[in-house]
């Protein structure tokens, strides 16, 4: 380190330490710069992805009512993908690089979108467990250390406790239905559980980044304490919907306080995010597409900014 970084560096330290906000002007450390970017990139990038498995349907919902709710869904989570992104540019990353980092394979997004939706039933399970989910990961993350995230998720979180509870709404109504309605929230509730548990991340001991972005207060619990705080929450909302969670070892240990679970299926976890999902390809595909698809409004949109700033200097 530089005799002047040597100030800096104790500057960034002491906000950390005071639970203050580090903002773009600020120094940092690269390592900090760069996870910040990573993480904030793959959340982006979940966002987006995200709307694939839920979009699925909106053609097909079962009323112009669901139809709407969806929609309106799918289009936060656009909203969600852009202010994340516009985060990551604060701290230099770059949209273009980023889309690549996505569509290349080379930055991640959650393994939750690698599954395929099969019934209308998957649009009330993704709303109930998935945004469940995301809402114990993500209310944290309103108090991450870096500012620019910090204020984004405070939004985010109230867009995604409006989804948790839609999608409950929607188990709930097809609770009240016939038989084949309440089997097809006992099969999609069989098919997402287990994936969003492995949401959270690897197990604490297996997770390379959550002791360092704990110190740096960019993450402020471990994988492993927020898995533990969904399954908790979790349980009641099931037993008060009269679905069962597809798992034998789940039960209350009074001694701790919690609910015990079974093993996650980490060889799954790990195909998953190696790509090897059931829906990788045709996710990154689409996306791919879309992104080609719109080259020529970023052209447009380039061509009269450019346009726009050699107007200005001719003035
Ligand atoms: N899937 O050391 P770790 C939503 C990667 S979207 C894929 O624990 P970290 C919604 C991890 O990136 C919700 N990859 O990492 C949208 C790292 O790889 P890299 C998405 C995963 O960063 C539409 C490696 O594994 N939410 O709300 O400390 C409809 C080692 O992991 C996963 C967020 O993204 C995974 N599940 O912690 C409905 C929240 N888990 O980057 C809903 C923000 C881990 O080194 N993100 N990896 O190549 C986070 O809080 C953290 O990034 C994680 C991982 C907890 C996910």
């Amino acid at each position: 380190m530089t005799a002047v970084e040597e100030p800096l560096q104790e500057h960034f330290q002491e906000t950390i330490a005071h639970d203050h906000r580090i903002e773009p002007r600020d120094w940092m450390p690269d390592g900090y710069r760069k996870t910040v970017i990573r993480q904030v990139a793959q959340h982006a990038h979940s966002e987006i992805i995200g709307m694939q498995p839920e979009g699925n349907w909106i053609t097909r919902a079962p009323s112009l009512r669901r139809k709407a709710i969806l929609l309106a869904k799918v289009q936060d989570e656009a909203g969600h993908g852009l202010y994340l992104y516009s985060a990551a540019e604060t701290l230099g990353a770059d949209r273009e690089e980023l889309t690549e980092g996505l569509i290349s394979g080379r930055q991640k997004y959650s393994s939750i979108f690698n599954y395929p939706t099969l019934t209308y039933a998957d649009v009330g399970v993704i709303g109930w467990l998935v945004d469940g989910a995301a809402i114990c990961n993500q209310v944290p993350l309103c108090r991450s250390s870096y500012g620019p995230y910090a204020r984004a998720m405070i939004r985010i979180c109230k867009e995604e406790s409006f989804h948790q509870r839609q999608g409950y709404e929607l188990l709930l109504t097809m609770m009240r239905g016939t038989q084949a309605q309440r089997d097809m929230v006992q099969d999609a509730t069989n098919r997402f559980w287990w994936p969003s548990l492995m949401m959270f991340g690897p197990p604490d001991e297996a997770s390379p980044n959550t002791a360092r972005s704990m110190a740096w207060g960019i993450k402020r619990h471990t994988n492993d304490e927020l898995r533990q705080r969904f399954v908790d929450m979790t349980v009641p909302q099931a037993e008060k919907l009269g679905v069962t969670l597809p798992d034998p070892a789940l039960r209350w240990n009074a001694e701790r306080g919690h609910y015990d679970f079974g093993p996650v299926d980490w060889d799954e976890f790990n195909a998953v995010v190696a790509g090897n999902g059931p829906c990788n390809a045709q996710r990154i595909a689409r996306r791919r597409a879309a992104h080609e698809d719109g080259s020529w409004v970023r052209e447009a949109a380039m061509a009269h900014a450019a346009k726009a700033a050699r107007t200005a200097g001719e003035d």
